[in-house]
């Protein structure tokens, strides 16, 4: 048997976002969380076969769009990701509405304004386009907030390190430059992946239970580390390496990290309301972060943040997975 998906792939500063815009399954439920979870006991394969290789690899991140199920919203979004179906992915936002956009997928009520259901809650996105092209799309994510402060564990390179934990769409260990950590300036992209691999395992076995979203516990755990340090254009505010899946650096500046680190940022008094944040990944790229108001989650002072950043389309794929394929289902080295 051979699955046939119609793909588009673009980056968003760097990252890849492969949106499947044919061949994605139906799936049941009455909101993204709920798809989410059909999809991931049914449909896991179609994420393993086109994000890692031979068809992807270990950065490869993408989306399936399904109709909204409010009517007043323009669009639902289900993410896949080497990592797995994220609640929420800032990149994958920027990526995927830069391409439907362009490419005439979403016909939105209000023209430059789409309101996405994605599993992890409602998230507005303000996008600009010159002729048929996106030049940047802002997306106003889910309420983020900081959830723990100076938690401490043992990296095997480093010793004791503290961390701090935030939420801005999934759950980020923060590691600010210290005593045993100088910054990701000092470090490979290599280094960092071997570090975080032991230490996000760490991290949930030494504090079992203690990051599970208070409004949806299907969202756990922290997934994803965000390494911060020197800056490469002194412009900008701040850098980061995000690890996510096993063996990923993000390329971008990571839109839920970003998120994750304003809300840190303002809780410690470090960020004003309104106050832009340009936010470099690894590679320098940036994206700009704004807290737009303050919130609540369950007993949590949170934040709104938004995230700005661009995407670019490179390519157009039909992607076939063959189940005879001896690798139709993707593996990883
Ligand atoms: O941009 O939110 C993001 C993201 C998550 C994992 C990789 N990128």
């Amino acid at each position: 048997m051979k699955h046939i998906f119609k793909c588009i792939d673009a980056h968003t500063c760097g990252n890849p976002v492969r949106l499947v815009a044919q061949g994605g399954p139906e799936l049941a439920g009455k909101t993204m969380s709920e798809k989410r979870q059909h999809f991931l006991k049914e449909y896991d394969w179609i994420r393993k076969g086109l994000m890692f290789e031979p068809r992807g690899h270990d950065m490869m991140s993408g989306s399936i769009l399904f109709p909204p199920h409010d009517p007043v919203n323009d669009v639902a979004i289900l993410f896949i990701e080497t990592s797995g179906c994220l609640p929420m992915c800032g990149h994958g936002t920027i990526g995927t509405i830069t391409i439907a956009i362009e490419e005439g997928l979403i016909i939105p009520k209000k023209e430059g304004v789409v309101k996405m259901e994605a599993p992890a809650g409602l998230v507005e996105i303000a996008y600009q386009k010159t002729k048929n092209k996106v030049d940047w799309v802002r997306l106003t994510n889910v309420a983020s907030y900081l959830a723990a402060t100076d938690l401490e564990i043992d990296c095997p390179e480093l010793g004791i390190i503290h961390f701090d934990v935030a939420y801005g769409g999934n759950y980020y260990a923060i590691v600010d430059p210290q005593k045993n950590f100088t910054g990701v300036q000092d470090f490979t992209a290599s280094q960092i992946i071997q570090m975080s691999q032991v230490v996000r395992e760490r991290i949930n076995k030494k504090y079992p239970s203690a990051f599970i979203h208070p409004e949806n516990e299907t969202i756990r755990d922290v997934t994803h580390m965000l390494w911060t340090g020197d800056t490469i254009n002194p412009a900008s505010d701040g850098r980061n390496a995000v690890f996510y899946g096993d063996k990923a650096i993000d390329r971008s500046p990571c839109g839920t990290g970003t998120s994750a680190r304003l809300a840190q940022l303002y809780a410690k008094g470090k960020l004003e309301v309104g106050q832009a944040y340009t936010h470099e990944s690894f590679i320098g790229s940036t994206f700009i972060g704004r807290v737009e108001q303050e919130t609540v989650v369950g007993e949590y002072k949170a934040v709104i943040p938004s995230i700005q950043g661009w995407a670019r389309i490179y390519g157009h794929n039909t992607i076939t997975i063959d189940e005879e394929d001896p690798y139709a289902f993707g593996f990883s080295v």
